[in-house]
């Protein structure tokens, strides 16, 4: 309760802020971000959310947060816009399964781009297995009216949850993104990590993979066929600034 508290304060006085992972092509371009919160918290410092998500998703702050965090997205693809060494990126942004049930969750996300003037082509919405299940029809109707309007989804985590193969051809998805686990254990798990690149494929979908550690781990997952990555090796989750001077100088 007292975090929840904090949590309200923090978001009044603004101190949450979003971090900025790259996403890399095959040919090491950077071609998008993934939006990660951060707590600027005044005595405890920089935290992350491992510490609060959970109380924050208990208690249903994950709904202004989350459209916090998406008002926020949009004004950064806004900005992006008007550059051209940004233009072309896409910018990830997670979801939790209480932000996709709100009925009024599709005016939402269309309120938000609206606001800022970003291109929906340019927002991808991470979605996991697990959310997609408690009302399939409904999310496949959420998914489509955002679709319609340029927006994109990615399901995150791919590979430890529990959709069905049946469910996974249903969804509209644009792409897969393999979860840090097969990643991380490739010695051992090289054909799950190369089966959803397969998988990804015959769908006709992209693929990503997250948690990227080692060349080995990137030079393995090109061989797979992956077109994208993410992960340390590429760069930690960072502010905006550093993410943008990366961007220009090509690092
Ligand atoms: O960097 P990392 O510690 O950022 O993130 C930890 C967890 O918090 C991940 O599961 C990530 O998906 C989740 N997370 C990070 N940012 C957000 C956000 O803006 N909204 C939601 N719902 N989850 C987030
Ligand atoms: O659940 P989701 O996939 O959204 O969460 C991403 C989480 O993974 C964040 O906490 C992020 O900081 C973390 N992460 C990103 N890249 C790496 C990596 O290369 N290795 C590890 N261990 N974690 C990573
Ligand atoms: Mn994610
Ligand atoms: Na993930």
């Amino acid at each position: 309760a007292e975090l929840a508290n904090d949590v309200r304060k923090g978001m009044t006085n603004k101190e949450f802020v979003l971090f900025f992972q790259p996403q890399i092509d095959t040919n090491l371009n950077i071609i998008g971000a993934e939006a990660l919160i951060r707590w600027y918290h005044p005595t405890r410092g920089l935290v992350t959310p491992g510490h609060f998500i959970d109380v924050v998703e208990e208690t249903g702050l994950i709904l202004p947060l989350g459209q916090w965090v998406l008002d926020r997205a949009c004004q950064v693809i806004a900005q992006w816009e008007n550059a051209s060494s940004t233009k072309n990126l896409t910018l990830s942004v997670n979801i939790s399964a209480r932000q996709l049930m709100q009925s009024d969750f599709v005016e939402q996300v269309m309120a938000s781009l609206k606001r800022s003037g970003a291109n929906p082509q340019r927002l991808k919405l991470e979605l996991t297995e697990s959310m997609l299940l408690n009302d399939v029809q409904d999310t496949i109707l959420k998914m489509n009216l955002l679709g319609d309007q340029g927006v994109s989804f990615s399901l995150d985590d791919f590979g430890t949850g529990y959709s069905s193969l049946s469910y996974l051809r249903q969804l509209p998805l644009e792409q897969l993104k393999i979860d840090q686990s097969f990643v991380q254990d490739l010695e051992n798990q090289t054909t799950i990590a190369q089966t959803i690149v397969t998988l990804a494929k015959g769908l006709d979908m992209s693929v990503i993979a997250e948690g990227v550690e080692t060349e080995e781990q990137y030079r393995a997952l090109a061989l797979y066929g992956c077109e994208a990555y993410q992960g340390f090796y590429f760069g930690r989750p960072m502010p905006l600034n550093d993410f943008l001077a990366r961007v220009e100088h090509h690092l």
